[in-house]
């Protein structure tokens, strides 16, 4: 392994503060794991054998054409979109969630890390339990000094998310799983090196994403130090150089939901397939990185608050519905979406966007930007309906996340997918590490040309 660096030339003082004594805790993510995943391979083979050769549906030509949209051709463990109820992590809602999962002392959002915890096990875990994730991520969140210099050189005009992935695949230096491959390890054992890879990246992405932050925003200013007694979250969150503990309970929330939304998505699905080539998880994951900065993707939080801004300096802070409605009408017409609202899965409002809109209600009910989120919530479905494309008409996750970071002073618009990013790497990445522990097959689809097709079925 390289040698990995806590200081850069920009970013310094990224150091390790002593540790609490951590020795009550009762186990650690990888050897609950190591009991978990020999069960579940078991039930899943005998699955499998006697229902293996069942049909899971039949699907037209316009679904090859139209993205796949509705066939269901992948298996993911961890997590379910119901297209009227939203998103469930193994088994739990949102709102389950936010209620079950550890909070921070004080807090009363989830910690990511427990949302982490029950997607890699399929358990709630401890307080002890996230912790020893906290602490872990804290451990192992020094970048190579390759990488530091990289983003440290890069243009300001490349943007956010085009510094994180390129920084995320320079950190495959690191890869044990590239290693071990190398090596010439058993196929049974390639999860332990996704995960201990899966484990790197997850605890590196803060410190890649505060450095592009502070590089880009701050004059390149220090990024500081790592506290291993504080969350995931807090630690990014001052590494950024955002202090306010409410910015944090935000932080945290936001880490967790935008975590997973099942298999089938750019990000998720990208992820899921370079790796099936058995490509590390730094390559695999840089790579659904670039998926996600598409703006029909995670880029739509962006695009949102370009939106919004464009919103108020044509029709000003306090829009009529009248005035609304135009602008609404106007992005339409001119053959744009109307981004955050829309999804391909779910045809209601997305508990991601409630949970957020319940946050700010709580927070900042009288932002007069939250409140023309508010009121384009109130519009737009209607319109879309009226439009009659749109098979969903309602908010997606991205259509609110901006307007709560621009709150608290983090308005750098270009870069609110990187967070997304940070997050969504939970979700793909416990993913990954079931796709080696069941020891899934390279992904290889057939194709067909128009020709094929119409010589079969007719010109
Ligand atoms: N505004 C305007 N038109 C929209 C629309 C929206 N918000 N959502 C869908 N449509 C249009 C589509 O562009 C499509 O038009 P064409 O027939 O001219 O191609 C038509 O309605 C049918 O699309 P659909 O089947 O309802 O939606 P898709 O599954 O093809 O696409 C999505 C889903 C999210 C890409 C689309 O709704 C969209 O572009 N939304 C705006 C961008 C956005 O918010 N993306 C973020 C999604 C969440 C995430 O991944 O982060």
């Amino acid at each position: 392994m390289k040698s990995l660096i806590r200081l850069s030339s920009r970013a310094t003082n990224v150091g390790i503060k002593p540790v609490r004594s951590l020795a009550t805790q009762p186990t650690n993510l990888k050897d609950v794991l190591a009991n978990v995943i020999p069960e579940e391979q078991k039930k899943i083979g005998a699955f499998r054998k006697q229902h293996g050769n069942k049909s899971l549906g039949e699907y037209t030509i316009d679904q090859a054409y139209g993205g796949m949209r509705g066939i269901t051709g992948l298996v993911t463990e961890t997590s379910l979109l119901d297209p009227d109820e939203g998103i469930r992590f193994r088994g739990y809602s949102i709102p389950e969630c936010q209620e079950m999962l550890p909070k921070a002392p004080g807090g009363k959002e989830p910690l990511p890390e427990g949302l982490f915890w029950l997607l890699m096990t399929g358990q709630i875990p401890t307080a002890q339990q996230v912790a020893w994730v906290s602490h872990e991520w804290a451990e192992r969140a020094d970048l190579p000094s390759h990488v530091v210099t990289m983003l440290n050189n890069f243009p300001s005009s490349l943007h956010p998310m085009a510094q994180f992935s390129a920084a995320i695949v320079a950190c495959n230096t690191e890869s044990q799983f590239k290693a071990a491959y190398e090596k010439g390890v058993h196929k049974s054992t390639y999860w332990e090196y996704v995960y201990e890879d899966a484990m790197e990246v997850i605890a590196k992405l803060p410190t890649i994403a505060a450095i592009i932050y502070r590089n880009l925003y701050k004059e390149g200013s220090s990024v500081g130090t790592i506290d291993n007694t504080k969350d995931w979250s807090e630690n990014f969150c001052d590494m950024m150089g955002y202090t306010d503990p409410k910015f944090v309970e935000l932080m945290r929330l936001y880490l967790t939901i935008h975590t997973d939304h099942e298999g089938g998505n750019v990000s998720a699905h990208t992820v899921h397939l370079v790796g099936s080539a058995l490509s590390d998880p730094y390559l695999s994951f840089g790579a659904g990185m670039c998926g996600l900065a598409g703006p029909l993707h995670g880029l739509a939080n962006q695009e949102v608050l370009v939106w919004l801004t464009k919103v108020v300096n044509d029709v000003g802070m306090h829009p009529t519905d009248e005035s609304l409605k135009e602008w609404i009408w106007k992005t339409l017409k001119s053959g744009q979406v109307v981004p955050g609202y829309g999804h391909a899965v779910l045809r209601k409002t997305d508990p991601r966007y409630t949970c957020q809109m319940e946050f700010a209600q709580k927070h900042l009910p009288d932002d007069p930007m939250f409140k023309i989120v508010a009121q384009v919530y109130k519009l737009a479905p209607d319109i879309l309906l009226e439009q009659g494309k749109a098979k969903n008409p309602w908010p997606n996750v991205d259509a609110h996340s901006g307007v709560l970071l621009q709150y608290y002073g983090l308005k750098e618009m270009q870069y609110y997918t990187v967070l997304f990013g940070v997050s969504r790497a939970l979700g793909v990445l416990a993913s990954l590490v079931w796709d080696r522990a069941l020891g899934l097959p390279i992904e290889r689809p057939k194709s067909v040309t128009s020709e094929a097709l119409m010589n079969k079925y007719g010109h």
